[in-house]
């Protein structure tokens, strides 16, 4: 639980965040007037139809030359400035849009404490994703109750108090925009309107019930409610977006949010939360983590300030915490029915949110992911496959315009309208490796949960277009025959070249995973032998240089002084798995990480995180993770870049699960990365691939109990000092439970 004795005085450090993926309210706590700041996720301005115009980033007039232009220089003469490629390749943005707050509601209160006092409580339950705030009074002891429910598809919130008729407030909605009304009448608060910059239209609609007392409809689009014993309100809101190309567009909300608002209107409050609870349990309990924490009775931002990544239980539990937080802000943000959790999940108190609060695909979308099978919540990625199978339309059209080739592509960034193009920030405009990576995931899912129909229907499609695009755009190196990605840029740094190592790397990763699924479905050999002769002549973007580095281009340009945020030469050890473990390049990966230094963003010392695990050093790990909560994290325990920027929660939240268990070659590795500040624990509900539940109980830094529940038949190879010889190989069967106890 987190939990605080003041309300928040800023959204972005204080607010308490509940969604339903779809719908996202923060909460401020506040006394006399209550605000919780709303979010609907597809409300995004950009687009067709954007005042500004709207290209999907392809090029406005063609530029028949112009690729083979720069792979021709960068022939010649290695490398290229940024600036360089940015005014032969790029192209100034238009209609991309940002992610608008939806609004803020109010609620008014007639008689409030004007400011909090040792009755004060403001909390945020994660196992049943309940935000609470309580004060007495008066001597009258008021509670706020507020949840948001996927399964009803609402915000719902009660207000409450332990004597009859002491309820009385008043709802008023707010925006930073001036493009909607708000009318109300009866119980009901209805906010609609549209978008200046592109006309999307949205709707919200609030619905009030009381116990006792009255509720009345102002003419300026307010509700009252005086004198109840409680009343609870519920939430309802859409928008007219469709993830469809070219138009994005479909159904005006109107019906669809006055049907889900009288649903839950009609309903009990006790029903609406029962049916929350189970809900977000179902998920949300799957994983327990004890590393020996002891939560104080201390509020969370006091739990931050203390803690020193030390010996205590305090800080012990703030971990915990921070780990199930990341699990938490995963079930609230992605759920089926809605776009993927954003830079921000689905939170946003601004019509003008850092870079958008879009979806970056250079390590930002993917790494909100990397959380989502080990910490088994593998139902939160259904919103990330649709989004992902929906940016193949727009991105064939830039394939084609753009490479001339067959096969799908996006770059660096991209927002709902399928911009799948460019625009012209020299350093981060050109990506075309971000729909390789993309996929990775999907085929991650197929990995863990082993659905060859899954495999079939929704992985494999998208991968093998991918694949495409790279088995028709990979050149080979003039200077030793090997496929290279040209032009290639390592995110973002340094100069423009061919062949990057994160460029090979993504492309390596993408190619196996294909070969390895088409051998799976029995696709066409002809297919297959594409892909095994590309992968026999593809650079694969593993050097070791001068200083014993991995190199992060092909030539040996590191500076060992370069501490950048990204670490993309590693791509290959996390979340690639080319580089195993004791090999050279795990040596030269540590050896490049340990230059990049401790420093960072906060999503940058989430991946540290990781690296450290997969180079099975747990005590680096863990300085990581003390360094992250220490200066990357906000009091409502937020990551922060800064700004807020949620990846680094969920990067975070993967890190600590890779230190107790990984999977990626294979076998089912026990306690990899455990750190020495972790020395007795149990974890259970953690997944592996090959369809594997682990719970693992340790002391003393040895595992001394590992249960496996297979959701697979097949052979698993379990690795940990538990057993003789370090692992033990058995035939799994689907629905068996195996104990192990040395
Ligand atoms: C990538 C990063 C930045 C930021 C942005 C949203 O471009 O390099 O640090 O996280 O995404």
């Amino acid at each position: 639980m987190l939990q605080y004795r003041t309300p928040a005085a800023d959204w972005e450090r204080g607010s308490l965040p509940i969604g339903s993926g779809a719908l996202g309210a923060s909460v401020f706590g506040t006394l006399a007037s209550e605000r919780l700041t709303l979010n609907e996720k597809t409300l995004w301005t950009g687009g067709p139809g954007s005042v500004q115009g709207y290209d999907f980033g392809n090029w406005t007039t063609p530029r028949p030359d112009a690729l083979s232009g720069v792979q021709q220089r960068l022939d010649e003469e290695g490398a290229l400035g940024p600036d360089t490629v940015a005014d032969a390749l790029g192209q100034a943005r238009r209609g991309y849009g940002a992610y608008q707050v939806l609004g803020d509601l109010h609620i008014d209160l007639v008689d409030a404490p004007a400011a909090p006092d040792d009755s004060y409580r403001r909390t945020l339950d994660l196992p049943t994703a309940l935000a609470t705030v309580t004060y007495t009074h008066h001597d009258v002891r008021h509670s706020r109750e507020y949840f948001a429910s996927h399964p009803d598809g609402v915000i719902v919130g009660r207000l409450a108090a332990d004597r009859p008729g002491q309820v009385s407030f008043t709802l008023r909605h707010t925006s930073p925009r001036s493009d909607f009304t708000a009318s109300a009448t009866a119980d009901r608060l209805t906010v609609r309107g549209a978008l200046k910059d592109n006309g999307l239209r949205f709707e919200a609609q609030i619905r009030v019930r009381t116990k006792g007392g009255s509720v009345t409809a102002g003419a300026d689009g307010t509700l009252t409610v005086r004198d109840a014993d409680s009343a609870f309100f519920v939430l309802a809101a859409g928008t007219d977006y469709a993830d469809v190309h070219p138009a994005y567009r479909g159904e005006d909300p109107h019906a669809a949010v006055t049907d889900t608002v009288d649903a839950a209107a009609d309903q009990t409050y006790a029903k609406l939360r029962d049916t929350h609870v189970r809900d977000h349990g179902a998920l949300f309990g799957r994983v327990v983590l004890d590393i020996g924490q002891d939560l104080p009775d201390l509020p969370t931002d006091q739990l931050l300030t203390r803690y020193t990544g030390g010996a205590s239980a305090a800080d012990r539990a703030l971990e915990a915490l921070f780990f199930q937080y990341g699990r938490y802000l995963l079930i609230a943000s992605s759920r089926a029915g809605s776009l993927p959790a954003n830079l921000q999940g689905v939170w946003n108190n601004s019509t003008t949110p850092p870079w958008s609060a879009d979806y970056h695909t250079n390590i930002n979308l993917q790494m909100n992911y990397w959380l989502a099978e080990v910490t088994n919540l593998a139902e939160t990625t259904a919103p990330y496959d649709r989004y992902v199978e929906a940016l193949r339309a727009p991105g064939r059209k830039t394939a084609r315009e753009m490479f001339g080739t067959a096969g799908w592509v996006v770059h660096n960034e991209t927002n709902p309208y399928g911009f799948t193009g460019v625009h012209d920030w020299s350093t981060a405009f050109w990506f075309p490796e971000a729909a390789a990576w993309l996929t990775q995931q999907m085929y991650e899912h197929y990995r863990f949960g082993g659905s060859t129909a899954y495999l079939r229907s929704t992985a494999y499609p998208v991968m093998k277009e991918a694949a495409e695009f790279w088995l028709a755009n990979l050149r080979p190196d003039p200077r030793d025959g090997l496929l290279v990605v040209t032009p290639s840029y390592s995110p973002e740094h340094g100069d423009f070249t061919a062949g990057a190592a994160m460029s090979q790397q993504i492309v390596h990763d993408l190619l196996t995973s294909t070969l390895e699924a088409a051998r799976v479905l029995g696709d066409a050999p002809d297919f297959r032998g594409r892909l095994e002769a590309a992968l026999d002549r593809l650079d694969p973007g593993l050097r070791i240089g001068s200083w014993g580095q991995l190199q992060e281009w092909k030539t040996d340009r590191d500076d060992p002084a370069d501490t950048h945020r990204h670490v993309s030469h590693l791509f290959a050890l996390h979340p690639g798995r080319q580089i195993e473990p004791g090999s050279p390049w795990a040596e030269a990966a540590k050896v490049s990480l340990g230059a990049r230094g401790d420093g960072g963003t906060g999503w940058s010392k989430a991946w540290k995180i990781n690296f450290w695990a997969r180079l099975r050093d747990g005590d680096h790990s863990h300085k990581m993770l003390t360094e992250q909560l220490r200066s990357s994290t906000l009091p409502n325990l937020w990551d922060t870049h800064p700004p807020f920027q949620i990846d680094g929660n969920f990067g975070a939240t993967s890190g600590m699960a890779e230190m107790l268990l990984q999977s990626q070659y294979g076998d089912v590795e026990i306690l990899p990365a455990l750190p020495a500040a972790w020395p007795d624990g149990s974890v259970r509900g953690l997944r592996a691939r090959g369809g594997a539940t682990v719970d693992i109980t340790w002391a003393g830094g040895e595992a001394t109990r590992i249960v496996v529940t297979a959701s697979r038949t097949g052979e698993l190879t379990l690795r940990s000092g538990l057993f003789t010889g370090g692992e033990k190989t058995f035939k799994a069967r689907a629905g068996e439970r195996y104990v192990f106890t040395g």
